[in-house]
């Protein structure tokens, strides 16, 4: 049924020995809601592979004729792609699990959200791992890579100062999100792809065990 299903599979790049000691409350939204979008969206047929659907748009902060406002200077457009998914599942268990990413760029930072659904009633009040991974999903949960890491992040910066993490706490409903703000440029050939673990990021590490579902990401 599953193309391939590792329940023991590690992510051996998760740990990077960072120093990072800082909890993450402050890029995070805990709180176990909806975007208020619609929940429908995902009647799984139980196949481990879905081909996201990317939507890509680009909008400006002014009308077309571009008046300009105060400063006058800078790029005002704001640039977002939203991808469904998963891409795949690794453990039978989250078949059900339906996840969409939208990032958005607007110039001067990067906003990555998570929302995801479906989740075994078992999981409701548990947090979940999750971020930024570095390459594409594929067949075997390592394909995704490590952590992204920002390339221009200062040496020994924290870890969740130069990652992108995205853990969410499964609320009623078995549906979660969390929302990531990053004060720059998200490049998509350093971060391709979420990955959503069996639990909560360590601080310390980043680890944060089994990678459980994997959904392509677009960035910028
Ligand atoms: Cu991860």
């Amino acid at each position: 049924m599953l193309p391939f299903a590792s329940p023991a599979m590690a992510c051996p790049d998760d740990d990077h020995g960072g120093k990072g000691h800082q909890h993450h409350q402050a890029l995070f939204d805990w709180t176990g809601q909806d975007w208020g979008q619609n929940d429908e969206e995902g009647q799984q047929d139980g196949k481990a592979h879905h081909d996201g659907k990317a939507h890509h748009e680009t909008k400006g902060h002014h009308d077309a004729k571009g008046h300009h406002g105060h400063g006058g200077k800078g790029d005002h457009k704001v640039r977002t792609h939203t991808v469904g998914g998963p891409t795949y599942v690794y453990d039978p268990y989250f078949k059900k699990v339906v996840t969409k990413v939208t990032t958005e760029f607007d110039g001067r930072g990067t906003t990555v959200r998570l929302k995801a659904s479906g989740f075994p009633h078992k999981y409701r009040g548990k947090t979940l791992g999750a971020h930024v991974h570095e390459n594409k999903c594929g067949l075997k949960p390592a394909a995704a890579g490590a952590h992204y890491q920002n390339p221009n992040a200062e040496k020994g910066a924290p870890l969740r100062k130069k990652e992108i993490w995205l853990d969410f706490k499964v609320g009623k409903g078995g549906k979660g999100h969390a929302t990531a703000r990053v004060p720059w440029r998200v490049d998509q050939k350093d971060a391709r792809s979420v990955v959503i673990h069996e639990r909560v990021t360590n601080p310390k590490t980043g680890d944060a065990g089994s990678r459980l579902i994997c959904t392509d990401a677009v960035f910028f």
